[in-house]
């Protein structure tokens, strides 16, 4: 029997409500409502056919939820992210150990900045996001760990490229003009948030089904039409700490 696809999660702790945060918000971070939220995350990855394995909430480490910026997975190895923020530079190390036990490990180097969140991997391409938290030095490492073409992009407002746009597969990308340079995108057939809606981009597509954040109506309502089964789920108090969806999980590659 094929095994089911794992994702990997690291529940919220406490120190979350310290998250990093350029969210008007930011202050207003309720701990329990991040559990709960990311306990319906965790069904919600369930129901999309996922098999989850919880990694142990790091207390020290009030961003250590967003698991996707630790690690970028390739097929059979795992590139280490040695992240920008001061107060994230340790999260690498505790994700390593579990990584380790079932892929090969490469550990970028403490001078390339990259952070997980700022990479989209398609059938064709690795794209790049070169933002606050990513340089240009990531383009050649990533260049070291795949035969695919990588590809930055510029990201123009937000966090990282996947704050910005996401890929379903089928050809088909969300993304936000504003947030993102469509430009590299041009090939894809590409659905765009608006600005009202920009916080949607960011969304997880497994098979047909797509996890997305609750309360973009206009858009899910898009992806409906296109076909896409959609899930909802409340988000807010990840969104006050600049997180979006895919940044809850390493998903390992199939
Ligand atoms: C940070 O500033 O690092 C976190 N508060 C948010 C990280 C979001 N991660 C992601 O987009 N992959």
């Amino acid at each position: 029997m094929k095994q089911r696809q794992q994702a990997w999660v690291r529940p919220p702790t406490p120190s979350f409500v310290k998250a990093l945060s350029s969210h008007p918000d930011k202050g207003s971070i309720q701990f329990q409502k991040a559990l709960e939220q990311h306990q319906n995350y965790v069904i919600a990855l369930q129901q999309a056919g996922l098999q989850v394995k919880t990694l142990p909430p790091l207390e020290e480490f009030p961003d250590s939820v967003f698991i996707e910026d630790n690690a970028v997975l390739f097929p059979g190895k795992a590139l280490i992210c040695s992240m920008r923020a001061p107060s994230r530079q340790g999260e690498g190390a505790h994700t390593r150990p579990v990584l380790e036990t079932c892929m090969d490990i490469f550990e970028l180097d403490p001078s390339a900045h990259l952070d997980g969140g700022d990479v989209i991997q398609t059938e064709n391409a690795v794209y790049v996001g070169q933002s606050q938290r990513t340089g240009p030095e990531a383009i050649n490492a990533l260049e070291q760990h795949t035969d695919k073409p990588v590809i930055p992009v510029q990201v123009i407002k937000g966090l990282h490229l996947k704050t910005g746009a996401s890929y379903l597969g089928r050809n088909t990308l969300l993304i936000d003009p504003e947030s993102v340079d469509p430009e590299p995108f041009k090939e894809f057939d590409r659905l765009e948030t608006g600005s009202e809606e920009s916080y949607a981009a960011n969304c997880l597509a497994i098979q047909n089904k797509v996890i997305f954040a609750e309360g973009y109506p206009r858009l899910e309502e898009q992806l409906q039409e296109r076909g896409w089964d959609i899930q909802t789920i409340p988000m807010g108090e990840f969104e006050k700490a600049d997180g979006g969806i895919t940044c809850l999980s390493l998903i390992l590659p199939e």
